[in-house]
């Protein structure tokens, strides 16, 4: 690992406790296994949220870092229009530099979770950070197996709120019952509510839900499953997450980008990269031609 930085020591943010072995019981192993997402409601106090907020609000505010992103341009909009994202652009990958994203992408209150979830001991592979000031843009509904393109398998996120959120600040969104997609086709987003530029239909019959979160609860899910979030339509409420991605033991590649992939003792784990792009799957009716998903008011300008 390259050299770390950190403000203040980087263990007094975290207090795991001792001993855990289960999270979730039975019943909800089941619940997940059919909607392909869960919560696991308080796995970190708000002591920690609160000080992991705080922690991350002084890195912002001390400069910008590799990766930082601020989004797509707008369609039609001119740049001199403000942007809140400009000043709060996503931080990642910060765990390669920061030693207080590590001990959260590590932390033993995860890897217990995952490993229920994996049924298999996880790798870790990346670290987000979402600032969502007020009248910030959301993400369009994607899926992040586009992006890793583990193999086999799928990755698996555990986005942990640092705020409440809810609908009225961009919670999470998602599409229960979608986790065994394969990687579906994206079309283009509507850049004034998305951030990033593309989508993916939604199937069918399927509805979008919202999912309404408290500090210290981490929403885990699978990789295929359709998900994003719409803008943040507060006028003075941030919607801060800190995410973490992670993909089973049992795999063999992922994309270039989240390499190295570690173990979670922090060891690095020799694996295979896998190429972007390759086929993906569109909605098909019953003769095999592609059907239009979109009710036309909906359909994403651009
Ligand atoms: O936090 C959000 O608004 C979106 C995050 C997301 O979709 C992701 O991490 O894949």
């Amino acid at each position: 690992m390259t050299t770390m930085t950190t403000e203040g020591p980087a263990d007094a943010r975290l207090a795991p406790p001792r001993g855990v072995e289960r999270v979730f019981a039975e019943a909800q192993l089941a619940q997940y296994a059919n909607d392909g997402y869960i919560v696991a409601r308080k796995l970190f106090s708000d002591g920690e949220a609160a000080a992991l907020r705080d922690y991350y609000m002084r890195l912002r505010e001390r400069g910008s870092y590799a990766g930082d992103f601020a989004g797509v341009k707008r369609d039609g909009v001119p740049d001199d229009v403000p942007d809140p994202l400009k000043k709060y652009p996503r931080m990642i990958h910060m765990h390669r530099w920061d030693e207080t994203s590590l001990r959260w992408m590590l932390d033993p209150r995860l890897r217990v979770v995952l490993r229920q979830l994996l049924g298999e001991e996880p790798y870790a592979v990346q670290t987000m950070l979402y600032f969502k000031p007020a009248g910030a843009r959301g993400q369009a509904m994607h899926q992040d197996q586009f992006y890793l393109r583990v193999q086999p398998g799928t990755c698996m996120a555990a986005w942990m709120a640092l705020d409440d959120c809810d609908e009225e600040n961009g919670c999470m969104q998602v599409v229960p019952g979608t986790q065994d997609l394969p990687v579906l086709c994206t079309e283009r987003a509507n850049t004034l509510d998305s951030f990033t530029d593309t989508t993916v239909p939604i199937p069918p019959g399927k509805k979008i839900v919202p999912v309404v979160m408290e500090p210290g609860d981490v929403f885990f899910f699978n990789g295929s499953l359709i998900h994003g979030s719409r803008p943040n339509r507060s006028t003075n409420r941030f919607r801060r997450s800190l995410i973490g991605h992670y993909i089973a033991g049992e795999a063999e590649q992922v994309s270039k980008f989240y390499h190295p992939v570690l173990r979670m003792d922090g060891s690095v784990v020799d694996l295979g990269i896998s190429e972007r792009g390759g086929p993906c799957g569109r909605w098909v009716d019953e003769d095999g031609e592609v059907v239009e998903l979109f009710e036309p008011a909906a359909r994403p300008a651009g």
